[in-house]
């Protein structure tokens, strides 16, 4: 019987947890890629707390609030390392092709490095639907644009460890 009751406890606190979860993030995340992929893919904050457990190898990330556009994101295990070295100013050490989804926007970035300045030029702003790409061996970018406004794909952040190539999916610019 107290068996059976600590069982019930540990239910009732679970659903409460799932329930108290917050279901707008949690939204938000899986608005960053299609349903095929989001529906079995983890769901974390960016402070790392998991508010859904995945199966498929992908974490979407909630729009991160502040910095002045919509941005979650989906991502592959090269991707997390890239996202976790640009957060903390660290040399990315993933060895495989990485894919991100960013299908509900970005907030205005600069196309330089990820710390750098409206007035340094190169501002991405507007962004719409796009893909992300990693090639550890940066050599293979030699042939895509470094102009984000020529109109389709391009190297962000091309002369640093983070460089990665944009797929814009929405047109970017969009006029
Ligand atoms: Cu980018």
């Amino acid at each position: 019987m107290l068996f059976r009751t600590l069982i019930l406890t540990a239910v009732v606190a679970l659903l409460s947890i799932t329930a108290n979860a917050d279901q707008a993030e949690i939204q938000s995340a899986i608005s960053a890629g299609p349903a095929s992929l989001t529906k079995n893919a983890t769901i974390m904050r960016w402070n790392g707390k998991v508010l859904r457990q995945g199966t498929n190898g992908w974490t979407c990330l909630p729009d991160m609030p502040g910095n002045g556009g919509i941005d979650p994101w989906c991502v592959d295990a090269s991707w997390q390392n890239l996202l976790d070295a640009v957060t903390n100013k660290k040399t990315p050490s993933y060895k495989k092709l990485g894919i991100a989804y960013m299908l509900a926007g970005d907030a205005p970035i600069s196309n330089i490095t990820p710390a750098g300045k409206k007035q340094d030029g190169d501002w991405v702003e507007g962004l719409k639907a796009h893909l992300m790409v990693l090639v550890p061996d940066h050599a293979m970018f030699d042939n895509i644009s470094t102009n984000p406004n020529n109109g389709g794909p391009w190297i962000m952040w091309p002369k640093t460890p983070y460089a990665h190539v944009m797929i814009p999916i929405d047109s970017y610019p969009s006029k």
